[in-house]
C-alpha cells in the first residue's frame, strides 16, 4: 500500500494558532458583544478539548452562563457570537500574524512539487483554513484536493467523521494515506478513521496521550518525505 495522500489537521499541527489567534478573537468578540467572559490561557486550554468555536461557546455557557443558554435564540447568538469572532480570527492571520511551524511550509511544498496527493481535515471553519494557507503560502490552497472542514460533518473530532468525509472524497483507502495530528483529540478522529498518524505536539497538547500514534515528533523540521513514505510502510507491516 504505497503512500497516496497526506492529510493534515490545521490548529496546532501547521500553526500555533489557538493561544495567539483562536482565543483572543474569541474574547473581543465578547467584549464587543458586551459580554464579561474572558477566557485566559488556562481556561482556554481547558476549553480545547471541546473542538468547534460554537461548540467551544456552548460547553463554557453550561458551566458558566447556564442561563444564556436558557434564553430563546441562544443558539442563534452563539452562531452570529462564532461569525464575529471568525472575522476577527481571519483579519489576525490575513495580517501574517500567525506564522506555520517548523518544516510544515517545506514539506507541503515537496509534497505539492512531488505529486503527493494533499488535503485538509480540521474543525475550524473553512475561511480560517484559507486565510491561513494564502497568508503564509499564497496560492497554496489549489494544491489541497479536498478540504474538510468545520460543519462539513455533524460530529467533530474527537470523531472520525472528518477524515472519513475527507478519504471518501479522494476516494483512497486509509491504509494509503498518512495523518498529521498535534492533539490526542486529533489522533483519535484520524486513526479512529483508521488512518495511520503522525503527532507533533503544539503548545497546548504536550504532554497529551498519543498512544496509537506512528511516532511522536517535536516538530516537522527536517523531517523528508522519504520519512513520511518509511514511517508509513512501517505502519502496513
Ligand atoms: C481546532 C479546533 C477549532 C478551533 C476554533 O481544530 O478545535 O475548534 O479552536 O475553530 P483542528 P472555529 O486542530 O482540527 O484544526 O472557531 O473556526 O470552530
Ligand atoms: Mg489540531
Amino acid at each position: 500500500m504505497a503512500l497516496q495522500a497526506l492529510l493534515l489537521d490545521v490548529d496546532g499541527t501547521l500553526a500555533e494558532t489557538e493561544r495567539d489567534g483562536h482565543r483572543p478573537a474569541f474574547n473581543e468578540t465578547f467584549a464587543a458583544e458586551g459580554l464579561d467572559w474572558r477566557w485566559d490561557e488556562a481556561r482556554y486550554g481547558e476549553l480545547l478539548p471541546v473542538t468547534g468555536g460554537k461548540e467551544r461557546i456552548r460547553a463554557y455557557c453550561e458551566q458558566h452562563h447556564p442561563d444564556f443558554l436558557a434564553e430563546p435564540g441562544a443558539e442563534q447568538r452563539i452562531a452570529a457570537l462564532h461569525a464575529d469572532k471568525t472575522r476577527r480570527y481571519v483579519a489576525t492571520v490575513a495580517a501574517g500574524r500567525i506564522p506555520l511551524r517548523p518544516g510544515v511550509e517545506r514539506l507541503v511544498r515537496l509534497a505539492h512539487q512531488q505529486g503527493l496527493r494533499l488535503a485538509i481535515a480540521t474543525t475550524t471553519s473553512p475561511q480560517n483554513v484559507g486565510a491561513l494557507l494564502e497568508a503564509t503560502m499564497p496560492g497554496s490552497t489549489a494544491w489541497f484536493e479536498v478540504i474538510g472542514a468545520g460543519d462539513a460533518v455533524a460530529h467533530k473530532k474527537p470523531a472520525p467523521d472528518i477524515y472519513t468525509w475527507v478519504l471518501d472524497r479522494l476516494d483512497l483507502p486509509a491504509s494509503e494515506c498518512l495523518a498529521i495530528e498535534d492533539s490526542a483529540v486529533g489522533l483519535r478522529a484520524a486513526t479512529g478513521a483508521g488512518v495511520p498518524t503522525v503527532v507533533t505536539p503544539s503548545l497546548y497538547t504536550a504532554g497529551e496521550d498519543f498512544s496509537g500514534a506512528l511516532t511522536v515528533l517535536d516538530d516537522l523540521s527536517g523531517v523528508t518525505l522519504a520519512d513520511l513514505v518509511a514511517l508509513h510502510a512501517g505502519a502496513a507491516r
